[in-house]
């Protein structure tokens, strides 16, 4: 994308050129976008002589998938002088996407705020929200060329990562003709495109397989398949020995389902701090119906084809109440 930087992207290239001391965090549970953003920006500062740090919240293991990304820097617990750090928090919609205690962001001298969410609920300092980019990746890719810092070929790959996770590899419908010239330009910069889809995409555990037949066994439909849903308890991860990670992916394979509207996966958790809460994503790959909105009622979000949230409903009331918002929707399609 050659249009112009916004005063925002400015204010953000600013603060990390002027600044030395960074705690970068992406959003728990995290998927290639948070990873592929965070290590692309970390190389880049590096790059620059800064010191910065990678977090990342929550218990959730970061998926196999994502093994070709150099991510052992990556911290799981704050480093002591995080209060004293400029926070740049990446493909976060929200504080609570974090991981962390929130007081943190009070406390910290600076806090950034780097994301594609529409929903996104800017809680940073100074929050640099790009709706139109394909992925926070895209928007890290111009924060690197606003700070004139070259891409090498190992920050080019883990852009690539995010840009082709992202957009379900360029098929969904943020995919545009920006985030093919993007692929060109990263490919031109060295990224063996077929080599990251072997590893992305052809180097399933095959526990993972075991575990999508265990949901595809369990697919209900309701109203015609205008709601499908399926459900993932602790004892499936507890019998396949499968790592929370690992469902990463599976309800996509719910909404490529004929006549799906509305696909829903709703997983117990492995850990979980408080009993009978479980986590629900939600896709759509229609227009009818945006998934945020419902997310939101449960204090989720995400994007409007993509959203998820923590309930404590059973799933009797959970399966009444997903029909009775996607009708609602359906039924008064100005939202
Ligand atoms: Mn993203």
């Amino acid at each position: 994308m050659s249009s112009p930087p916004t005063s925002e992207l400015r204010a953000v290239a600013d603060a990390l050129r002027e600044r030395d001391r960074f705690l970068l965090v992406a959003h728990e549970n995290p998927d290639g976008d948070a990873l592929g953003s965070i290590l692309a920006l970390k190389l880049g500062l590096d790059a620059l002589g800064k010191d910065s740090v990678m977090f990342l919240g929550g218990d959730t293991g970061i998926p196999q998938d994502y093994e070709l990304l150099s991510l052992e820097a990556l911290r799981r617990e704050l480093p002591p002088d995080a209060a004293e750090r400029v926070l740049v928090a990446l493909d976060c919609a929200s504080a609570l996407r974090m991981g962390l205690d929130p007081a943190l962001l009070e406390r910290v001298p600076l806090s950034l705020d780097v994301d594609h969410h529409h929903d996104n609920t800017h809680f940073a300092g100074i929050n640099l929200v790009v709706p139109d980019a394909s992925s926070t990746g895209e928007i890290v890719r111009d924060l690197l060329r606003e700070l004139k810092i070259p891409l090498t070929p190992q920050i080019a790959e883990a852009l690539y990562v995010a840009l082709v996770t992202d957009t379900g590899r360029f098929q969904y419908t943020n995919t545009t003709p920006d985030s093919h010239r993007m692929a060109a330009d990263l490919m031109e910069l060295g990224v063996d495109v077929h080599g990251v889809f072997r590893q992305l995409f052809e180097n399933v555990p095959f526990i993972k397989i075991q575990l999508l037949a265990r949901v595809l066994e369990r697919v209900e439909r309701y109203d015609d398949g205008r709601l499908t849903i399926s459900f993932i308890s602790r004892s499936d991860y507890e019998e396949f020995g499968a790592d929370e990670s690992l469902s990463e992916g599976i309800v996509d394979h719910i909404r490529a389902i004929e006549g799906t509207t509305v696909a829903a996966l709703v997983r117990e958790q492995l850990k979980s701090e408080r009993e009978g809460i479980r986590k629900v994503s939600l896709r759509t790959a229609d227009d009818a119906v945006d998934v945020s909105v419902i997310a939101r009622q449960e204090n989720g979000g995400g994007h409007r084809q993509a959203a998820g949230f923590s309930t404590e409903q059973s799933s009797e009331e959970l399966v009444a109440w997903l029909r009775a918002e996607i009708a609602a929707q359906v039924e008064a399609p100005a939202h």
